[in-house]
């Protein structure tokens, strides 16, 4: 297995790869989206978005190639891009009359991705992305970190997909949300179009569970709140291009799941792309983000079980609670990389 790390773009510098490297880290992962573009500009009514998405056409070959080259430079491979800016698909998700054209715009996309050598592109399907959480002091020694903590469920402005804006100027309201049905129909029109293109193009699409994994978030329908819905999304389209974004963090959050199973179920049948491992106390509605070695789920545990179906991909600490010091993220993502490392040559030597 190999040890990975994923960057956000505003966070994606050379001294950061360096950091990355001396942590033993050998596989990026780039949030290529600015999530939080102008996010100090948000109109009243969409608070709590990350930012606008701009109206950026999609990622060409040579910006990709280039951001490729920028990591090999350092030593490091790009293993995956981390999910489409909303900008590029938000008819998609929403149904509207640009569909057509995103999901044209996206197969090129994936060509290009594939085309500039990046194995993976890794999203989630859904209305509201992450959205909820708050911050406090919940981790070891009072860390801050991320929780979910039943939140006033506000439904989701005109304008707005993915937690982010895609149109200001839209007019007043909130989205009319689909059923269930209309929205599994909507994943499956996406996974139709795309996959086969992924499949030519050699880029293995790696879908994220629903984080928080409710049924309902926000009045509007969620798809992934449990193991076996991943099921329903790999029976979809059976293809060794469509796999999971596994998350086990999320999937020790969902209700009457066992993460163990579905480690266990998931890996042997090859379908994890990648692996998001981070730990959890509690499950929804009420959880919170924990250090690596103090939450709910034994991710040495669940390190064994991908060892011993096979798992050869890339392990990324995901989230990390704070720690206190002049670099929190840094050194709280070092404590996790390093916990991850000695795991992986200790089972790799069993
Ligand atoms: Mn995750």
């Amino acid at each position: 297995m190999k040890l990975g790390l994923a960057f956000v773009r505003n966070n994606l510098t050379r001294d950061n790869l360096r950091f990355a490297r001396q942590c033993g880290v050998t596989h990026i992962v780039v949030h290529y989206a600015n999530y939080y573009q102008d996010h100090d500009q948000l109109p009243e009514k969409f608070a709590g978005a990350y930012g606008f998405t701009g109206s950026d056409p999609i990622w060409t070959y040579d910006e990709l190639r280039a951001l490729r080259q920028m990591i090999n430079d350092e030593g490091l491979e790009l293993e995956a891009l981390e999910n489409f800016n909303p900008g590029f698909w938000f008819d998609i998700l929403l149904d509207g009359p640009r569909k057509r054209e995103q999901t044209e715009n996206l197969k090129q996309l994936i060509r290009n991705v594939g085309r500039a050598g990046i194995p993976t592109f890794g999203y989630a399907f859904n209305l509201m992305n992450v959205w909820g959480h708050s911050h406090g002091p919940w981790a070891r020694g009072q860390a801050l970190t991320a929780g979910f903590l039943e939140p006033e469920e506000t439904p989701i402005p005109l304008g707005m997909v993915w937690n982010m804006v895609y149109d200001p100027g839209a007019p007043a309201g909130t989205l009319v949300p689909p059923t269930r049905e209309e929205l599994w129909g909507r994943f499956e029109y996406f996974l139709k179009e795309i996959i086969p293109v992924a499949e030519e193009a050699g880029v293995v699409m790696a879908a994220h569970p629903d984080d928080p994994p409710l049924p309902t978030l926000r009045g509007a329908p969620r798809l992934i709140y449990h193991p076996r819905f991943y099921q329903k999304l790999f029976d979809l389209v059976p293809s060794p291009n469509n796999q999971a974004e596994f998350c086990v963090g999320t999937i020790s959050e969902m209700v009457d799941s066992d993460p163990y199973e579905a480690v266990e179920n998931y890996s042997r049948q090859g379908k994890i792309a990648y692996v998001h491992l981070r730990n959890v106390r509690g499950k929804v509605p009420h959880y919170v983000e924990v250090f690596i070695d103090e939450g709910d789920t034994d991710l040495i545990r669940v390190l064994r079980i991908l060892h011993q179906n096979g798992y050869q991909g890339v392990i990324t600490p995901d989230h990390s609670p704070e720690l206190t010091c002049a670099a929190p993220w840094h050194a709280g993502f070092a404590y996790a990389l390093g916990y991850i490392k000695a795991a992986l040559t200790l089972i790799e030597q069993e």
